[in-house]
């Protein structure tokens, strides 16, 4: 699907107006997008997932934990593979509105890639690189989104999303170091050359979502306030957009690369892009985000 072949379908959720900002710039940021009783849901379920991480003492396939978790004193990262975790997140992920946001942006038929919740601790050291999603999963081409929920109220300070509109108009950064290792973020020549001076931060009320094109470039800095600050990340692509690897065992869950909308595509939709295949993504050679990108700090922070 290319965007001149979804203008001409009318949006459902999205106005006119809304799908061509984010054509142009990259990202939409829709305060009050999840309906009431479907965000108490959401934050009921991603407080159940927390409360079950009282019973590990370390990170596992379901939960990333910051290094001070402890039974007593919670401090998960990240819970995997959200969808298999808690029915109230496959419901929200492949139903109404999400879904038919997506629609809106990457055509009728529409392929559920993953859904995860990166929690951001009080006082956690947790940071996410400037990095571009595409270079994790290549797809054929670039109908490739990623959504971000806020389940609670997500303030300056609790290191809400940070974007640089446009970014994903340019190039597909590389994201491995010099010594050949997937470090998940762009590197310093490369963010040398980009304008970080426009990049625009996007907290919001519980309830907003957030949708970054495949190729936007984005992070987020630490949580500096006193409250958990929860992020639900769904992706999503057109349907005819195959992906070049395997999600990594901690990111594949039931529906995985399932057409949760419209028909399945017999046929691939390819548009050239230059982007370094990822790593083959097994159970072995997979870290989260944070933890890949950690051990090559530098001045590129978010
Ligand atoms: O949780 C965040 O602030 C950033 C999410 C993100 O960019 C990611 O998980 O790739």
């Amino acid at each position: 699907m290319t965007p001149d072949r979804i203008r001409s379908l009318a949006p459902s959720v999205l106005s006119a107006e809304q799908r061509e900002s984010f054509f142009a710039r990259g990202y939409l940021c829709l305060p009050g997008f999840v309906p009431r009783a479907q965000l108490l849901r959401l934050r009921a379920a991603s407080d159940a997932a927390v409360t079950r991480t009282r019973s590990l003492v370390a990170s596992n396939m379901d939960f990333s934990l910051d290094p001070d978790h402890t039974p007593e004193s919670p401090r998960p990262s990240r819970l995997f593979r959200a969808s298999d975790e808690d029915p109230a997140f496959w419901q929200y992920a492949s139903g109404s509105p999400l879904v038919e946001l997506a629609a809106d942006l990457v055509g009728p038929d529409v392929r559920y890639r993953e859904a995860y919740v990166n929690y951001k601790c009080p006082g956690s050291e947790m940071t996410v690189h400037w990095h571009q999603d595409f270079a994790f999963f290549p797809h054929t081409n670039p109908s490739v989104i990623t959504t971000i929920t806020y389940p609670v109220d997500v303030t300056p300070e609790m290191g809400p999303l940070m974007v640089l509109p446009e970014s994903h108009t340019g190039e597909i950064f590389d994201h491995y170091d010099d010594a050949g290792a997937f470090k998940g973020r762009i590197g310093e020549a490369d963010l040398a050359r980009l304008p970080l001076d426009r990049v625009v931060s996007l907290p919001g009320p519980a309830g907003t979502v957030i949708v970054i094109d495949g190729g936007m470039v984005h992070g987020s800095r630490r949580n500096e306030s006193e409250r958990l600050r929860p992020a639900l990340v769904i992706g999503y692509s057109a349907a005819d957009a195959f992906p070049y690897v395997a999600m990594s065992p901690q990111h594949s869950d039931r529906h995985t690369w399932h057409v949760v909308r419209g028909r399945r595509p017999l046929y691939a939709h390819h548009q050239p892009l230059r982007v370094k295949v990822p790593p083959a993504w097994t159970s072995e050679d997979f870290e989260p985000i944070f933890n890949m990108q950690r051990d090559s700090e530098t001045s590129g922070s978010a």
